[in-house]
């Protein structure tokens, strides 16, 4: 029997839109759920939003670090998708856009070039890079204390929500992404450090990752999308006054007030 996609994406968008805690969804709505089923309940979701007029920015790429399935307890890489009104100005997150946000450094990656395909490399990404630049993506997972498991985790949009980017291109050609290191501070406190390695062992993996599952659906990972390629840390909950600092070696550190 066909399953109801519909059900669950309009189930998920109204936490999303009324940003309000839902109980994640293979308690009851999507019990037999595959991984499968909730990129098409996924889907679904992402027409609704660009119903509302929401403009597609971008894939991301999550769940591709051992801090991030140490903190979730899901060790599998998902792939969900950021709106334009996501992005938040360079210095502040708004906090009451959000249910329970929490904030994650990553390492961003434009391509110059379209990528498509299941064998590509790292070095097929390296050769394709027009720049690199910081980012930290706030996620805030619809379900009540971020509860949840993978299914339910790929249908809300892999809990995006927001992000910060820096606004300086870097070139990775001049040093290794993979050891660039990542200092995560809250309120002048290091919470948690990590480096390029962390993200599959090499941040361009997770574009190699997005290519596969994009082809599965006869997509490309396009040239000039800002893809984030997953949290390097585990995720800080963050309240309103923090102040989140983001060092890195070479790409731009970046310094937001939570207001
Ligand atoms: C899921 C989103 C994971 C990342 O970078 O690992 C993610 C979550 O942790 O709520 O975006
Ligand atoms: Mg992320």
């Amino acid at each position: 029997m066909e399953k109801n996609y519909q059900a669950v994406a309009d189930y998920v968008f109204e936490g999303q839109k009324n940003r309000k805690e839902i109980t994640k969804i293979t308690k009851d709505l999507a019990k037999d759920y595959t991984v499968e089923d909730a990129y098409k309940a996924q889907e679904v979701l992402l027409d609704l939003w660009k119903k509302e007029g929401a403009k597609l920015l971008a894939p991301k790429m999550g769940l591709t670090s051992k801090a991030k399935w140490d903190q979730m307890g899901v060790d599998s890489p998902i792939v969900g998708y950021i709106f334009e009104d996501m992005i938040e100005t360079m210095n502040e997150i708004q906090f009451d856009r959000y249910i329970h946000p929490k904030v994650e450094p990553e390492i961003g990656i434009v391509l110059k070039k379209n990528l498509k395909g299941n064998d590509l490399t790292i070095q097929d990404v390296l050769d394709n890079i027009d720049y690199v630049f910081s980012c930290v993506e706030v996620i805030d997972s619809r379900y009540e204390n971020f509860d949840f498991d993978l299914v339910s985790v790929i249908a809300d949009n892999t809990s995006a929500a927001g992000a910060v980017f820096g606004n300086e291109k870097t070139d990775p050609k001049a040093f290794d992404l993979s050891k660039e290191t990542v200092k995560l501070y809250v309120n002048d406190e290091i919470y948690a450090e990590g480096d390029g390695s962390a993200v599959l062992g090499h941040p361009a993996e997770a574009i190699v990752a997005l290519a596969k599952h994009l082809n599965q659906y006869g997509e490309e990972v396009k040239a000039g999308q800002p893809i984030m390629t997953g949290g390097i840390t585990a995720a800080p909950l963050i309240q309103p006054g923090d102040k989140i600092r983001v060092e890195y070696d070479h790409l731009q550190n970046l310094e937001i007030t939570v207001r």
